[in-house]
């Protein structure tokens, strides 16, 4: 049995990688949940939906996120009314988020929602989220503190980062079966997913970062960052603020206290001594992840080094 922590657009094509390389009976993916947030009254959950509809060979591989094909209609009519419409929830997306606030408010867990709604999508790894509390990701900005979506979509990360925390993590706990599945994996997969606000959340749950040190299983992360540079997304601003150098070893630095291998780009080999200092195995590759081939080769050179 093998664990993946991830995030969302990044993590995903990993995952999808995995899942073609591997019994997908065998995963159970641990997602980063500090992107929720609530809008029209209605529970979003970026990460573990971009997860759920990639593992269900629904999504939209040009934008990252969605449903492919989706329509925007009800966006479009909650915009005339003089609703807000910087968030693009399609329509069939829309139908994910207002099934899963309906149990929610009848009581269910949110990892109780994701199985039904991964299951009603025929989807045999197990999904889950980090915790089924609120913990919410905040940037610290010069205009105060504001929401991750509102950094990252409404205003496309143009704010300055002066920090970023997790409201409510101190008192979160892991989601049911996140610690007895680090614990009795064969291995844990950390995918190359933004390490401050896609992992960091993920191992600021109490009891998340202490099972991984614990692990006998291998560790094996995939660098999200390539000689210097994010592979997508806005993780160097992010990293800088929180004052982590931004270069695979910045990310090596990051885990150093549970992880046994660190796969990072050939053009960053140079790096390898840094990170064996560490403590830290690495293995220079491509790890690019643009085509289904590079998501099944890199998938298949991790699945090697656990
Ligand atoms: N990202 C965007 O850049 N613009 C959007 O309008 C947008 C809508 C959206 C709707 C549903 C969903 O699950 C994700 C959505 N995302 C959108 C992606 C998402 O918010 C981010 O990629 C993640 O939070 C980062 O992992």
């Amino acid at each position: 049995m093998i664990v993946i922590l991830t995030g969302g657009t990044g993590g995903a094509k990993l995952v999808q990688g995995l899942s073609l390389e591997i019994d997908p009976k065998e995963l159970i993916i641990v997602c980063n949940t500090g992107d929720d947030f609530i809008t029209y009254g209605l529970h979003v959950s970026p990460d573990l939906d971009t997860i759920t509809y990639t593992l269900a060979g629904i999504h939209d591989p040009s934008k990252g996120w969605g449903i492919k094909d989706d329509t925007f209609t009800v966006l479009e009519w909650l915009g005339k009314y003089g609703g807000e419409t910087w968030f693009r929830l399609g329509d069939r997306d829309l139908a994910t988020h207002i099934r899963r606030s309906a149990l929610m408010r009848q009581g269910r867990s949110l990892s109780q929602v994701t199985a039904r709604i991964r299951k009603s999508l025929g989807i045999e790894a197990v999904i889950l989220p980090m915790s089924d509390d609120r913990v919410e990701t905040r940037v610290i900005t010069p205009r105060g503190e504001i929401s991750f979506q509102d950094f990252f979509v409404k205003t496309r990360c143009a704010d300055e980062v002066e920090a970023v925390l997790f409201a409510g993590v101190e008192n979160s706990r892991p989601a049911p079966g996140v610690i007895e599945a680090i614990r009795e994996a064969n291995g844990v997969i950390l995918c190359p997913s933004n390490p401050v606000t896609s992992i960091g959340p993920i191992l600021a749950v109490p009891g998340v970062r202490t099972a991984l040190r614990e692990s006998r299983a291998p560790v094996i992360g995939v660098s999200p960052i390539i000689g210097g540079a994010p592979v997508s997304g806005p993780a160097h601003k992010l990293m800088a603020a929180m004052g982590m150098e931004v270069s695979a070893l910045g990310v090596a630095k990051a885990y150093a206290d549970f992880l046994s291998t660190l796969l990072i780009a050939t053009e960053d080999g140079n790096l390898a001594g840094g990170i064996r200092e560490l403590g830290i195995n690495s293995s220079a590759t491509s790890i690019r992840l643009d085509s289904i081939m590079d998501r099944r080769r890199v998938a298949h050179e991790v699945l090697a080094l656990l």
